[in-house]
């Protein structure tokens, strides 16, 4: 029993040493300039919508709640986005409710 708890002691301790290890945060840019939103609440989501093979960048922005789809026009290893559009559905922009 006591060997059993040493055991869950030092791999405890072994877990919470094995923090994650995170890039620094960097702006993402399209067109050249940081993506901008008019208000601060943006949902990234990086997925391959079009399913060219490239991930695209999609931003739900809380203003209006609409979607932005900035296509990914280089590689996965270097990203380039241009000018978004909005994301559509039978015709008119998804706009998507707060709360
Ligand atoms: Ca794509």
């Amino acid at each position: 029993m006591k060997l059993f708890l040493i055991a869950v002691l030092v791999l405890g301790v072994t877990t919470l040493a094995d923090t994650p290890d995170y890039q620094s945060p960097f702006r993402i840019s399209a067109n050249g300039s940081p993506i901008e939103l008019s208000l601060g609440h943006a949902n990234p989501l990086v997925t391959d919508w079009n399913g060219d093979g490239l991930k695209d960048l999609i931003v739900g922005q809380y203003t209006g709640g609409k979607l932005r789809y900035y296509q990914n026009d280089d590689s996965n290893d270097s990203p380039a986005f241009g000018n978004f559009t909005y994301m559509q559905a039978d015709g008119s922009d998804i706009s998507l409710s707060s709360g």
